[in-house]
């Protein structure tokens, strides 16, 4: 059963000032849309392509010879996740369970924020800034390309990508500021209180 490209969880109108209409139609329309498609190619006829696709991400890791299949299936996995990290008048801080988490964890909000931004703006290159459950403990973790958690055995809460597609279009080198509007405009702490209460 081949990966599907889901639509995006709003309109491509709907996180508009923060990232425009343009921007979701490349990001996912064109970028995701290769992922999906590449993987779906490479996995054609294989035993990978009968699993889900956090099973074949896992299987592939760390397999040199398999390194392009594992960035697609990685990428397609990433940026679905990515989609439902967001909302229309999303941002401020979480609710019930997740913020007594943060706070126990990271000692306060103001610690996660400027731990993630941190990450987010120190990631080389491109990659992802992750909020993720390791073990008992939340951490912020970053990873590159298209390296994702769950190799790590960690439940990811949510993400932000920093390839510049995510952002150029709209803020062009001011990651930082994609970054500061991502956690006060766009996070979805919903979606994330969901991942905490499924692990
Ligand atoms: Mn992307």
């Amino acid at each position: 059963m081949a990966y599907e490209l889901p639509t995006l969880p709003y309109d491509y109108t709907a996180l508009e000032p923060h990232i425009s209409k343009s921007t979701l139609e490349f990001h996912h329309d064109k970028h995701h849309a290769a992922y999906v498609s590449k993987f779906n190619d490479a996995v054609k006829g294989t035993d990978l392509e009968s699993q889900p696709i956090e099973a074949a991400i896992k299987a592939l890791a760390g397999n040199a010879e398999k390194a392009g299949t594992f960035n697609n299936a990685a990428q397609a996995w990433n940026h679905t996740f990515y989609w439902n990290s967001m909302k229309p008048n999303g941002g401020g801080m979480p609710t019930g369970e997740l913020a007594k988490k943060i706070e126990a964890d990271f000692g306060s909000f103001e610690k996660f924020a400027e731990a993630f931004k941190t990450a987010g703006a120190t990631q080389f290159g491109s990659g992802w800034a992750w909020l993720v459950l390791d073990g008992d403990t939340l951490r912020v973790t970053k990873t590159l390309n298209a390296d994702n958690p769950l190799t790590n055995n960690q439940v990811p809460l949510l993400t932000m990508d920093v390839w510049e597609h995510a952002y150029y279009l709209d803020y062009q080198n001011k990651r930082p500021d994609y970054i500061e509007t991502f956690l006060s405009k766009l996070v979805n702490w919903d979606f994330a209180v969901q991942n905490l209460a499924a692990a």
